[in-house]
């Protein structure tokens, strides 16, 4: 039986992952901060809980991380723990680069120390592109707009360097915005699908967001932990983008899931509210998954209009 450390393990992704790993056979250890203990925090994993082996940890203490990876020698670890909310990496950006970039590091220092032959999978994020000119692929340039991204193309950039150091097996996936009916009501997408569907049902007036012009490669997430785990399952380690290669803007999205909802001018809903705009934005992210179709013969399957049904009918169900 193989096994999986994944961090981060009560989030989205984790949880996908985790259940893709669970069926796979795997014994499946999860890191989760004792913070994270609380029945709200455990919602996506809650279906699973009793399968998985959970460990208290943060990716802010390196002898607490490197007794656990000593204890568990896992064959594959995942990691998908970060501070991940853009806007909030600038509220916090000491923090976010302590957790996002040099909690990473600490994990290298810990597997290469105590288990170096241990397959690492690294979250990267299609935020590291910024401002570079879309469609956008392994080869860069990066430039990133925010403390967050530049937390993680700093992890993306140590991982490169214990690669090659230290010869070990670490692949980054370099994830474009994918989302589900699992997505935190932080995330753009989620507020709006979850929004629309309380005005549906009666239970809201209006929808405060911010810019609506920006561009995002949105996909499934349940689909991309299938790539995250094709990735370790190569003989070599190696960078992928992951994306659809299709864009939209913020206020297609927006369009799409008052349509889905049968509500009609969905200006009437809308207002506009500062506090939801960012310091410096990341206008246009456009994936170019040609490497990721060709090598590991990944694609996804859930595209725009699909993902928006997806999650609207989830928040319509759960809406009481
Ligand atoms: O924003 C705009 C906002 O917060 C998307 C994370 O998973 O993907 C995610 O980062 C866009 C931005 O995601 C609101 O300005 C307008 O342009 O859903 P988001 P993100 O910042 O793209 C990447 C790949 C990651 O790695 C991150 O961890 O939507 N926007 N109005 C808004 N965004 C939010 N959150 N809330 C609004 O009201």
């Amino acid at each position: 039986m193989k096994k999986a450390l994944v961090t981060g393990i009560t989030g989205q992704d984790s949880s996908f992952l985790a259940e893709l790993l669970l069926s796979k056979n795997y014994e499946v250890y999860g890191l989760m901060r004792r913070s994270a203990i609380f029945p709200e925090s455990l919602k996506n994993i809650e279906h699973i809980k009793g399968k998985l082996r959970l460990v208290f940890g943060d990716l802010s203490n390196e002898g607490h991380l490197s007794s656990i990876i000593n204890d568990i020698k896992p064959d594959e670890i995942y990691n998908l723990a970060a501070q991940s909310d853009v806007r909030v990496s600038f509220d916090i950006p000491e923090y976010t680069c302590d957790i996002t970039g040099m909690g990473f590091l600490r994990l290298l220092e810990a597997v290469r120390r105590f288990s170096p032959n241990s397959k690492v999978y690294q979250a990267s994020s299609s935020e590291m592109f910024g401002s570079t000119p879309p469609p956008q692929n392994e080869d860069g340039p990066f430039n990133p707009e925010n403390p967050y991204a530049v937390a993680k193309l700093f992890a993306y950039l140590q991982s490169k360097i214990y690669r090659k150091s230290y010869n070990m097996f670490i692949s980054n996936g370099i994830l474009f915005n994918h989302e589900s009916e699992r997505r935190g009501l932080n995330f753009v997408t989620r507020k709006i699908t979850h929004s629309v569907a309380e005005i549906a049902k009666g239970k809201r007036e209006f929808i405060q967001l911010g810019n609506l012009d920006a561009k995002r490669d949105w996909g499934y997430a349940k689909e991309y932990v299938e790539a995250m785990w094709l990735m370790l399952q190569q003989e070599k380690p190696d960078d992928f983008v992951v994306g659809t290669g299709e864009t939209h803007t913020v206020q297609e999205f927006v369009a799409e899931t008052f349509k889905v909802a049968g509500i009609k001018n969905p200006e009437k809903y809308i207002m506009i509210n500062s506090e939801f705009l960012r310091p410096s934005e990341t206008h246009y992210l456009l994936a170019d998954p040609t490497k990721i179709k060709t090598v590991l013969k990944w694609e996804p399957k859930v595209h725009f209009k699909d993902l928006v049904k997806i999650m609207y009918d989830s928040d319509f169900n759960q809406i009481t």
